[in-house]
């Protein structure tokens, strides 16, 4: 049968903002399948797909890979989740991402969260996150840095923004979190 596909789009919070750790506990609490672009590219570089070179040269330099790809995983996973409500997390990156999301799947997110944190605090998470992460060093992250800030225009293209102060503690920011998903679903 028919089933609506809720999507929450949590896009281009810059790097270290912390979205990844506040959908995970988003996850907890609502039950919804996180969804990281990220992370899908990961996958695909460890699965040995033909492009996995491309994507992980283009991570390391801290570019963003075509959209035709990012949307295929997210369409993939999507499908394969079973789950009907979705977090999308740090897609779209530009106005191409945004256009080829909504060409493919279709919808248009219901609300998009925006993690607000400094520079500096960014820079120091991703200093000191220890993950193995190609693109932790301080050269890719000037430059992750650089294509945040091109991508701000696909962040005022949606209206109905919700901006969270990501600088405090974890726990200060999913309760701030909370309240934005307490409040639109109840
Ligand atoms: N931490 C988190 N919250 C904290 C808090 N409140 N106080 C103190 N510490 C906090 O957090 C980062 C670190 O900070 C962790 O150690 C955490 O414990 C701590 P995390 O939640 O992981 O932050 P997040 O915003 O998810 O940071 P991430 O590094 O994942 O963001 P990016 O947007 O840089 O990375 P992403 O994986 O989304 O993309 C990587 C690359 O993939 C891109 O640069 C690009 O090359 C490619 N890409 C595309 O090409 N297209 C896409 O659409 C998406 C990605
Ligand atoms: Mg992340």
């Amino acid at each position: 049968g028919w089933k609506r596909k809720e999507v929450i789009r949590i896009p281009v919070s810059g790097p270290g903002s912390g979205k990844g750790t506040q959908c995970a506990k988003i996850v907890q609490h609502f039950g919804y399948t996180h969804l990281s672009a990220g992370d899908l590219l990961r996958e695909e570089i460890k699965s040995g797909s033909e492009n996995g070179t491309m994507i992980q040269n283009m991570i390391k330099e801290g570019k963003l890979v075509p959209s035709e790809l990012t949307v295929k995983l997210l369409q993939r996973a999507m499908n394969e989740s079973g789950n009907d409500k979705f977090l999308i997390d740090g897609f779209p990156r530009n106005e191409e991402n945004r256009v080829a999301f909504e060409s493919v799947i279709g919808i248009v997110p219901e609300f998009v969260l925006f993690f607000d944190c400094s520079e500096e605090e960014m820079e120091r998470r991703l200093l000191s996150r220890n993950q193995g992460r190609e693109d932790d060093n301080i050269e890719t992250i000037k430059k992750r840095f650089k294509v945040f800030m091109e991508s701000l225009p696909v962040i005022e293209y949606y209206n109905s923004k919700e901006k969270i102060d990501a600088g405090k503690p974890v726990e200060e920011v999913f309760e701030a979190v909370k309240a934005v998903f307490t409040s639109s679903y109840d």
